[in-house]
Order: structure tokens, then C-alpha cells, then sequence
């Protein structure tokens, strides 16, 4: 790509040069041999949903405007966008369900791996789910918390709406969500009713269809909010962490291995007897024994409990074997490239599979359980030293970049931080600097990379911005992954970007918290799961102001995003009230009717709506005025 760059990581500017000297293939070279891209698919008015098809609409009004059976281009734009949010839903809550089902078999007395590190957390879960744990024994705690997030999964009655859901946002937003029949009584039952409604001679009305599809990003995120809360639980709740970020993390004297995915399932245990087989490792001649690593959002749950540096974010997850330092890349499910199998073929790393239903030809399989996640963890690990032995030292080539990042801001520690400021009112704090202007808002960066975007890029710009315009700033999952390797978590950070009174506050909250300087210029909220404990903040300050979110100053970015979960995110940040940016264009233009829902009419029903801004600048400028209208509603 000779007149585009494609990262703005150094990291990844060092190796793509070496991997096209070896005739290697990454994202970046599949990404332009397949330029031009499909018009029809880009606008999103090609079906392939029945097979008197394929049909595609033409956008100039000059070919066919309906399908053979008669759909016609907002019908397909909204069925193609709704299937997107049902399958992100899927994966959320498919993730959650495991980690709920793990919860009951811990309760169960089953699943000896496992065990719940923050009784505290279970506790407050259970009394958020009103289940009275006072005097109840921690197991059987454990049981009926797993069993009333199960509930979520399996409840018939429509008008009771998933207890999740209902428990974690404001009493008016549920009832507007109520209202408007968008509330999700049963993950499941919402996404099959998506994949019914969307099949060939159903629903047939755009604006009913995406109504449908809010009810599944709303299943998303009672999926992801219970994957989060009860992840916390069992693996303990994440507090702030010191650690390092991006390729220069891998260390030539170590057995490399990383873990990515997204299931903190399996990742918790391969770290856990990592530490027990350094000996191993050493005998196999790695000095510096075993050095786990994370990618993408299993990276993220990792680094935030237990400071496991994170190598790359996703559209650089081929890079870290390109390496060739890399022993073993351990995946479980979700933004896993198949190309990584093809890459490792030039090198000795194993490219490890682990769950039944994800398998990438070309892998070694070793199927994960919770009954035996110890043994599993061993094999594994046995086979990252293995591999250790082969590896070429000639082919080595560790980029020497690497930044300081600063992670771990659940909910409960940005609370306790500000409780050092106010310990009988720790919102408080907050609160009024949001009030006097001197913090103008909050920012939620999420998502993914993708190569319609230089890497990283729309990430930082916007981010830099926001900071000059005093807006203070979580991120999540791939965006946190860009902050965290580009320095932007790092107390200097806020020193180098902050505006003056952005600046004062976080050096005040910071000094407070005995951190010897301000908190990181943005805080690391976790993986894409963890969006939920940005809203947990943001529904803590709306009670407290005694506002429904719709009215906060509050704004969210996927900058980069590409995946189907994402879409799902972002619509039920929108469902939520919030104003949403995305900076590459989503496949939906060519229906006037979904674009004019999504980015006005949303605005009018939900209060949130979304922002399609692919210039970083203009997106910053955007957002700011968005948090601009919102103080004025407020009257601040
Ligand atoms: Ni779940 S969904 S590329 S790893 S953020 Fe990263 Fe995050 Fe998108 Fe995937
Ligand atoms: Fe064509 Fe209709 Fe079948 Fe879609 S559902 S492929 S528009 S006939």
C-alpha cells in the first residue's frame, strides 16, 4: 500500500516490512487485494437471506429496487443490520453464560480450578439482584446469583423484563425501555426472535425491524453486564495496575506465550500454572522462564487483574508471530484471524485452540473444560516450552517499542479512589467538577481496529482532542489496547494532553489516592464486556443528579469498530441515551429510512443517537458539541 500508511504503531511499522520481505501475508495485504469492495454490500442492499437470491437494489434507482420476493432496500439494509446485532448478542452473552455456568458449578461445589476470589462483589451482586445474601453461606450465594443470571437465558414471560437489565440502569430508562417494547425478557428468546423476524416473508418494516434489533443490543448488554460482574467474582474485581503494553512486551530469553480471545475462563488458569512451570521453562533454557501476554479483549481481562502486559491490539494480533518470538498463541473465542495458522506455518509457534466450537484448521486443538482447566492449562503450556526448542533464533525480531500503561479502573476503583477525596460522598467529587466546568464530560472509547482506518489513528486524534477540550475519558476493549501501547494510560499522558482544569482535577483526585501524580490521561475500563461498568459509573452519577443517562454528558466512540458485537454495542449505548460515534461508515446507507432512524429519530425516542464521523478531527469536534448540548441542558 504505497500511498497509505496503515498503523500509527510504531511496532507495527517495524515489522511490516520484515513480514513482506518474507513473502508473508498480513490484514493490511488481504485488505487491498480485495479494493475495489462490493458497492452493493458496502451500502448494505445485497440478500442472500433466501436462495431466490442473491438480490440487490440499485442504488441509482436505474436497476431492480426490490428483491424477487419484493423487499425492498430498507427492509434489507435493516434485516442485514439487525442479524449483525443478534450475532453480537450471541457472542456476548454465549461468553456469559459460560462464566454464569462456571459460577453455579463453583456454587455447586464442582469445577475445583475455580473459586470466588472477591466474596465482597458477590455479595453486593446478590443484593442488586435482590436475592438477601445476608447470612447466607458463600457458596450457596454463588448458586443463586449464577441461577438468577441463568434466569436471563430462560425466562418465558415477555412482560418480566431480564433481571440484569433491570437491576443496572435508571428506574426511568427502564421504563422507558418497557415502554417502548425494547426491554429483553430472555437473552435467547431475543436473538431467535431476531433471526425469525429476519427470515425470508417476515417482518417487513424497516423502523419495526430496528426496534427488534434495539431489543438485541439490549440482550447484549445484559449479557456482557453479568459476563463482567460475575467474571469479577470468580477472578477477583479489577483495581489499578502498573504494566507495559505492545510487541516489545515479548522477551527473547522467555517462552512467549499469548493468550487471546475474550473467556477470562481458560486465560485465568493458563496464568495461574504459568507461574508454577517457570522451572520448566528454565530447563528448556529460557532464562526468564514463562512470560504470558495478552491480545485483544483476553489481553484486557488479564492486564486488568493481574497485570499481564498486553502484546498488540486486534488488526495487529498476526504481527506478535511475525515476531518470531512468540511460543504459543493460546485463543478461545471472538476477533481470533484464521489467517493466524497460515502466518505460524513460516515460524515454530503453536497456534492453540481451546474451545468445541471455535477450531482454525491448521491448529493444535486442546479442548477446554472447567472440570479439568488445570490440565489443559499444563498441556498447553508443555507445548508453548516445546515449541520454545524450536525456535529459530534468526527469525527473532522484537520490536523495541513498548509504553507504560496504567489499567484496572473498574467502577469500584474509580469509587474508591474518589472516596479518598470524599469517603462519605465519593461522587461528590466528581460530580461537582462536572458541574463547575471544570471536567466539560465523559468519553467512552470502545472497539475494534479496522483497516478502513490507519490503525490506531482515529483512536489517539480524537482522544487528544477531547483531552485539550477538558472531557475525561474511559476506553475498553481494542481502543484501550491502542492507549495502552500508545502511552496515553501513563500519568505524563495527562501532564503532555490534559487541559489546565482537566488537568487539576485528575492531578487532585490522583494526589489524593497517594498515586504521586494524576491519574492516567484514560482509564482502562477492561474488555468489550466491560462496557457495563462504564455505564454503571454513568448510572451511579444520573441517580445521583436524580437525571435519566439521556441527559448526562456523557458520549461514547467506536472509532475503528468492525465487528458485529461492536454494532450491537454502540446500538444499545444509543438505546441507552447516549450519543454515539463511529468513524467508519456502517453498511446501512443505502436505506434513508435506517440511516434516518439511527442518527435523528433515535434522538427523539431514546435520547441517544448515533454520529458517523470518519475524519478524527471532525468526530472530536462532533462529540464535544454533543457534550456541549447536553451541559446546556442541564444548565450547567
Ligand atoms: Ni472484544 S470486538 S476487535 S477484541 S474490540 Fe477488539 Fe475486543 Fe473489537 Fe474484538
Ligand atoms: Fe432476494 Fe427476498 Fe430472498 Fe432476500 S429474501 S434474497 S430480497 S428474494
Amino acid at each position: 500500500m504505497s500511498n497509505w500508511k496503515n498503523s500509527v504503531d510504531p511496532a507495527v511499522d517495524y515489522l511490516l516490512p520484515l513480514a513482506k520481505k518474507a513473502g508473508i501475508e498480513t490484514t493490511w495485504d488481504r485488505y487491498e487485494a480485495m479494493q475495489p469492495q462490493c458497492g452493493f454490500g458496502e451500502l448494505g442492499v445485497c440478500c442472500r437471506i433466501c436462495w431466490k437470491g442473491p438480490c440487490r437494489i440499485d442504488p441509482f434507482g436505474n436497476g431492480p429496487q426490490r428483491g424477487v420476493c419484493g423487499a425492498d432496500a430498507h427492509t434489507i439494509v435493516a434485516r442485514n443490520l439487525i442479524r449483525m446485532m443478534a450475532a453480537g448478542a450471541a457472542a456476548h452473552s454465549d461468553h456469559g453464560r459460560h462464566i454464569a455456568l462456571t459460577l453455579l458449578e463453583v456454587g455447586e461445589g464442582h469445577a475445583p480450578a475455580y473459586r470466588i476470589k472477591d466474596e465482597q462483589k458477590l455479595r453486593n451482586i446478590a443484593e442488586k439482584l435482590n436475592l438477601a445474601p445476608a447470612g447466607k453461606d458463600l457458596r450457596q450465594v454463588a448458586k443463586e446469583v449464577a441461577l438468577a443470571s441463568l434466569e436471563d437465558y430462560s425466562r418465558q414471560k415477555r412482560s418480566i423484563p431480564c433481571n440484569w437489565a433491570k437491576a443496572t440502569l435508571t428506574a426511568e430508562r427502564v421504563d422507558k425501555l418497557i415502554e417502548l417494547g425494547v426491554m429483553p425478557h430472555n437473552i435467547d428468546a431475543v436473538i431467535a426472535e431476531i433471526m425469525h423476524r429476519t427470515h425470508v416473508g417476515c417482518d417487513a418494516d424497516a423502523v419495526n425491524l430496528l426496534l427488534g434489533g434495539i431489543k438485541g443490543a439490549l440482550a447484549d448488554y445484559t449479557g456482557m453486564c453479568l459476563s463482567t460482574e460475575l467474571s469479577d467474582a470468580l477472578f477477583g474485581t479489577p483495581e489499578p495496575v502498573v504494566t507495559q503494553a505492545n510487541l516489545g512486551v515479548l522477551k527473547e530469553d522467555a517462552v512467549n506465550i499469548a493468550v487471546h480471545g475474550h473467556n477470562p475462563l481458560l486465560s485465568e488458569i493458563i496464568c495461574d500454572v504459568a507461574l508454577k512451570m517457570n522451572e520448566e521453562a528454565r530447563k528448556a533454557g529460557a532464562k526468564e522462564g514463562i512470560n504470558v501476554v495478552g491480545i485483544c479483549c483476553t489481553g484486557n481481562e488479564v492486564m486488568m487483574r493481574r497485570g499481564i502486559p498486553l502484546a498488540t491490539n486486534y488488526l495487529s494480533q498476526e504481527l506478535a508471530i511475525i515476531t518470531g518470538a512468540l511460543d504459543a498463541m493460546v485463543v478461545d473465542v471472538q476477533c481470533i484471524m484464521p489467517a493466524l495458522t497460515s502466518v505460524a506455518e513460516c515460524f515454530h509457534t503453536e497456534i492453540i485452540t481451546t474451545m468445541a466450537e471455535n477450531k482454525i484448521t491448521g491448529a493444535t486443538h486442546i479442548e477446554f473444560r472447567e472440570d479439568s482447566a488445570v490440565e489443559s492449562a499444563q498441556k498447553i503450556v508443555e507445548l508453548a516450552i516445546e515449541a520454545f526448542k524450536k525456535r529459530d533464533k534468526r527469525k527473532v525480531n522484537i520490536p523495541d517499542y513498548k509504553q507504560t500503561a496504567i489499567a484496572g479502573f473498574s467502577a469500584e476503583a474509580i469509587m474508591a479512589v474518589l472516596s479518598k477525596i470524599d469517603a462519605k460522598d465519593p461522587l461528590k467529587p466528581l460530580i461537582d467538577n462536572i458541574v463547575n466546568g471544570n471536567i466539560q464530560g465523559i468519553a467512552l472509547f470502545a472497539g475494534c481496529n479496522n483497516p478502513r482506518a490507519i490503525q490506531d489513528n482515529n483512536f489517539i486524534t480524537i482522544a487528544k482532542e477531547l483531552a485539550k477540550n477538558n472531557v475525561l475519558m474511559l476506553a475498553t476493549g481494542c481502543g484501550a489496547g491502542t492507549f495502552a501501547k500508545t502511552g496515553l494510560m501513563t500519568q505524563e499522558a495527562t501532564e503532555a494532553y490534559a487541559g489546565e482544569s482537566l488537568k487539576a482535577v485528575l492531578t487532585a483526585i490522583g494526589k489524593a489516592a497517594g498515586l504521586n501524580g494524576p491519574l492516567p490521561l484514560v482509564l482502562h475500563m477492561g474488555s468489550c464486556v466491560d462496557n457495563s461498568r462504564a455505564v454503571s459509573v454513568a448510572v451511579a452519577i444520573a441517580n445521583k443528579l436524580g437525571v435519566d443517562l439521556d441527559k448526562l454528558p456523557l458520549v461514547a466512540s467506536a472509532p475503528e469498530f468492525m465487528s458485529e458485537k461492536a454494532v450491537a454495542i454502540g446500538t444499545w449505548a444509543v438505546a441507552l441515551g447516549i450519543p454515539t460515534h463511529i468513524g467508519i461508515v456502517p453498511q446501512i446507507m443505502g436505506s434513508s429510512v435506517v440511516v434516518e432512524f439511527l442518527t435523528e429519530k433515535a434522538k427523539d425516542l431514546l435520547g441517544g443517537y448515533f454520529i458517523v464521523e470518519t475524519n478524527p478531527e471532525q468526530a472530536a469536534a462532533k462529540l464535544v458539541a454533543a457534550i456541549k448540548e447536553r451541559r446546556k441542558g442541564l444548565g450547567i
